[in-house]
Order: C-alpha cells, then sequence, then structure tokens
C-alpha cells in the first residue's frame, strides 16, 4: 500500500520542490495532490480534511510563500502532520506483571489467531519469557482451535483449551486458574470473531473482559478492509474500551488507509503491524518511520532492527571470521541463505530501501529465486561435500545431488562455479589483507 500512497505524494511533494517560492494556487495544487493521494489510500474523509487544513494553515503560517526554496519545509511540514495522524509516538507495552494478559478481538479471518503466535514469538525473544500461554476461546469454529495448537506446536510454547467445552467463560477461567498456579508469563486470549458486529459476541467479549481483566485488549483490524472497519472498531472499542491496535496484512496490496484512520478517529495506538503470513512477520509501529516511508525517504532504520534481530550476532561475527581466514564452505553459504531467508524476500528487504532506489523487480525476483536454488542444491549434499567442495567434481556425487534436489546439471554447475569464484575472490581478499596490502579493485573500486 506504501507504494501506491508513496509515489503518488512524493509526487505531490516533488512539485514544491521545483518551486523557488510558493504562490497560493501552488499551494492549492500540492494540497490537492495530497488529498487524492490520501483518498486513494481510502484513509477517512475527516482525516484527510484534517490533515489538508493542519498543512495549508501551517504553510500559510510559516510564509513559506515568501521564502525561497520551500519544498523541504513541505515536505517536514507534511512528515510532521503524517507522524501525528498515525499517533505521534510508538505505543510501548511493558509486560511488567505476572501473569501479564492479552486479550485478541476482531472481526473473522482478520488475523487474530496467526497474530496471537506472532506476539507470543516477539514477546518471548524480547523479554526472555519462558513460561506463555495461549488460550483458544474461539469455540465456534473447531478448525480455530487446531489452527491455535498447531502455531503453539511451532512455537513451541503451551496451549490451553477444553475439548468439546462449548463454554466459553469456563474455558478463560480455568485458563486464567492455571496462569496463576502454573506462574507463567504471558498469557494471549484468541477470541472468537464474526463476519460483522453482532450483539451475542460483544455480550461475550464483555463477559472475558471481567473474568481476565486483561492489562491489554488489541483490535486486530485487516488492511484489507474498506471504511466500516472504522465502525466495527468503534463499536468494540465502546463495549470492551480496546488499548491497542494491530493493523494486519500491510505487505498485501492493500490501500490500508481505513485500517490507519482508527487511530486518529479512535485514538488507538496502533502497537504492530503485520507483514506477511510467518510468524516473525510482526514489526512494532513507529509513526515516524512510516511517515518516512510514505514520503519515500526509506525504512533503514526498521530494517537494521530486523536484520539484528534475525541474525545471530555471534554467528555472523565467526562467518566474517571465517570468510577473512579464506575457510567459508558451503554449510556456511546455507547458513547464510537461511538467514537472508528469515528475512524475507530480496525483493521485499530492498523495499525498506530509500524510495529514491529505484528497485529493478526482476533483478531482485532472480535473486531470490537463484538463493532457493543454491539452498535446495546444497541441501541434497552431505555435510562431508559441504565442507570440502572439491568432492563436488566426483561423478556419482554430482548425479546423486542432481537426482536428490531434483535441479539440472547446468544449475548444479551454475552454483558449483559461482561458489569456486566466491571462494577465490575471498582467498585473494584474506591474502592482500594478510600482506597488508589492500585493494579496492576487490570491492570493484577502481
Ligand atoms: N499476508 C498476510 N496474511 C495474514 C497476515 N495476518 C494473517 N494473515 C492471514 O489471514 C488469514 C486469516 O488469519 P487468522 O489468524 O486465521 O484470522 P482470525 O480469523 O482473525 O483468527 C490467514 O490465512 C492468515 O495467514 C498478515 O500480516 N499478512
Ligand atoms: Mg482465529
Amino acid at each position: 500500500m506504501f507504494d501506491f500512497i508513496g509515489s503518488r505524494m512524493q509526487k505531490a511533494i516533488a512539485k514544491a520542490n521545483k518551486k523557488t517560492q510558493l504562490k497560493e494556487e501552488d499551494i492549492l495544487e500540492i494540497t490537492r495532490d495530497i488529498r487524492l493521494a490520501l483518498l486513494e489510500a481510502d484513509v477517512n474523509l475527516i482525516v484527510v480534511k484534517n490533515f489538508i487544513n493542519s498543512i495549508k494553515e501551517q504553510i500559510i503560517g510559516q510564509e513559506l510563500m515568501k521564502q525561497l526554496n520551500p519544498g523541504q519545509q513541505v515536505v517536514k511540514i507534511v512528515h510532521e502532520e503524517l507522524v501525528h495522524i498515525l499517533g505521534d509516538k510508538p505505543k510501548e507495552i511493558n509486560i511488567n506483571k505476572k501473569p501479564f494478559t492479552i486479550m485478541m478481538t476482531g472481526l473473522q479471518g482478520g488475523g487474530k489467531t496467526t497474530t496471537v503466535a506472532k506476539l507470543a514469538a516477539y514477546y518471548r525473544k524480547k523479554y526472555k519469557l519462558e513460561k506463555i500461554l495461549l488460550v483458544a476461546a474461539d469455540v465456534y469454529r473447531p478448525a480455530a482451535i487446531d489452527q491455535l495448537i498447531t502455531l503453539a506446536k511451532q512455537i513451541d510454547v503451551d496451549y490451553f483449551t477444553i475439548k468439546n467445552e462449548q463454554n466459553v467463560d469456563l474455558i478463560v477461567k480455568e485458563a486464567i486458574d492455571k496462569a496463576h498456579q502454573e506462574k507463567y508469563e504471558l498469557v494471549i486470549i484468541d477470541t472468537a470473531g464474526r463476519l460483522s458486529i453482532d450483539e451475542n459476541l460483544m455480550d461475550e467479549l464483555k463477559r472475558i473482559k471481567n473474568i481476565v481483566k486483561p492489562n491489554e485488549i488489541f483490535f486486530i483490524a485487516d488492511a484489507l478492509s474498506g471504511q466500516d472497519i472504522i465502525n466495527v472498531a468503534k463499536t468494540f472499542n465502546d463495549t470492551i474500551s480496546v488499548t491497542g491496535s494491530i493493523i494486519t496484512k500491510l505487505d498485501s496490496n492493500a490501500r490500508g488507509g481505513a485500517a490507519l484512520s482508527i487511530c486518529y478517529l479512535l485514538k488507538i495506538p496502533i502497537v504492530f503491524i503485520g507483514t506477511g503470513e510467518k510468524v516473525s512477520n510482526l514489526d512494532l509501529f513507529y509513526p515516524d518511520r512510516m511517515a518516512d516511508r510514505i514520503l519515500g525517504m526509506g525504512d533503514v532504520l526498521s530494517l537494521i532492527e530486523k536484520a539484528e534481530e534475525v541474525i545471530d550476532e555471534k554467528k555472523s561475527k565467526k562467518m566474517l571470521n571465517k570468510m577473512f581466514q579464506g575457510k567459508f564452505d558451503l554449510d556456511d553459504l546455507l547458513d547464510n541463505l537461511k538467514q537472508v531467508k528469515k528475512l524475507g524476500s530480496i525483493r521485499k528487504i530492498l523495499k525498506f530501501l530509500p524510495g529514491n532506489l529505484k528497485i529493478d523487480e526482476d533483478k531482485a525476483e532472480q535473486a531470490d529465486e537463484k538463493l532457493k536454488l543454491y539452498e535446495i542444491l546444497i541441501s541434497s549434499m552431505t555435510l562431508e561435500e559441504r565442507k570440502d567442495p572439491k568432492l563436488l567434481k566426483n561423478a556419482s556425487r554430482k548425479n546423486r545431488i542432481i537426482k536428490g534436489s531434483g535441479r539440472s546439471l547446468k544449475e548444479y554447475n551454475q552454483l558449483v562455479n559461482e561458489f569456486e569464484m566466491m571462494q577465490k575472490r575471498l582467498k585473494e581478499f584474506s591474502n592482500k589483507t594478510k600482506n597488508g596490502k589492500f585493494d579496492p579493485s576487490m570491492f570493484g573500486i577502481e
């Protein structure tokens, strides 16, 4: 979605940049473009109106019209206002009490159950938690319970269900009792959704809230929803006083504006955003970084943070040492490929980089394909072969790996050749650095 809103916003700003002086009609044009960009991204009308009025006032108030080179100042004003609309500051959640309880709410299909697992993995890592309990309180769809159990097993945390029990009050009560008795640190309750607002559901959520007295109540807003999500959020908020929202599916082509408007209209902070189906696809929401991204300044900080989280520091140091000693083997390469994969795809990583870098989508996709191919091929090799790539020249080994991986001879040769080249360059590099000679051509610098 940010590509969509971003490119339009950037065009509007670029117009301001071209002017040496802003006239009243220029301001009208720039704000009209920005208004269109926001409306087309499905941002709520009231939010757009307030946004535009505020930037107009500031541009005129600061007498930018008379100043030279007003472009950058327009960017600054728009940026500040965007940050404001998105909630000013990130909302920190401190797990400062045991058991800390979180209740998940929202419509069916929004991403509650998936996000339960994402949150468990996120907070386990952040607070080094050992005892986490996921509670399946969506009793109307047996598949939903199975889904939660599968996710709990996948991330290796405990779950609570009562077989064939339809009484939700009883389930959550027993779950909370268990959490106290067994000293759980974090309890996340997955509730049932409906396709639209429903009185029975609201009653049920009220009862769960009274029993659990949760420390946080999150409303899960699907970025794919239209304007009606604002009314839905309002009803949930009026009934159970939501403490934060999580916007899911922001990775999709959704315009997302409606879900983002909830924050400003209902004063419910956005705590996290979901950016994919995997458990690791959850990011803290930073209003300022989101504004950067919309305005095309890139979100490098988020990417760095993500990389640090995923890539084990000790491991990468060991890897670098090996590289510098010219001892890098295929097993190390496989390890590296897996680390990159945890970050998502190359295409996705490039998206985080500053907006003016034109991303060559085809090239990024080719690179992703290659990574996949290498991973498949290396996975079919024995550890001995990975450690000693000379063995890969052996015909029977070659045949076995090609058959096992289901890839072609050509692809196999491509991997072996490229790896040899890489190794050669690394060896050259380590020799040169050992001799105290630094050759910039190693880095492609002439
Ligand atoms: N692309 C994408 N899909 C998501 C995200 N969060 C959830 N989903 C998918 O949305 C669907 C519904 O999710 P689920 O957790 O079952 O929703 P629930 O009914 O609210 O519990 C599933 O197919 C999820 O994989 C997200 O951030 N990005
Ligand atoms: Mg569910």
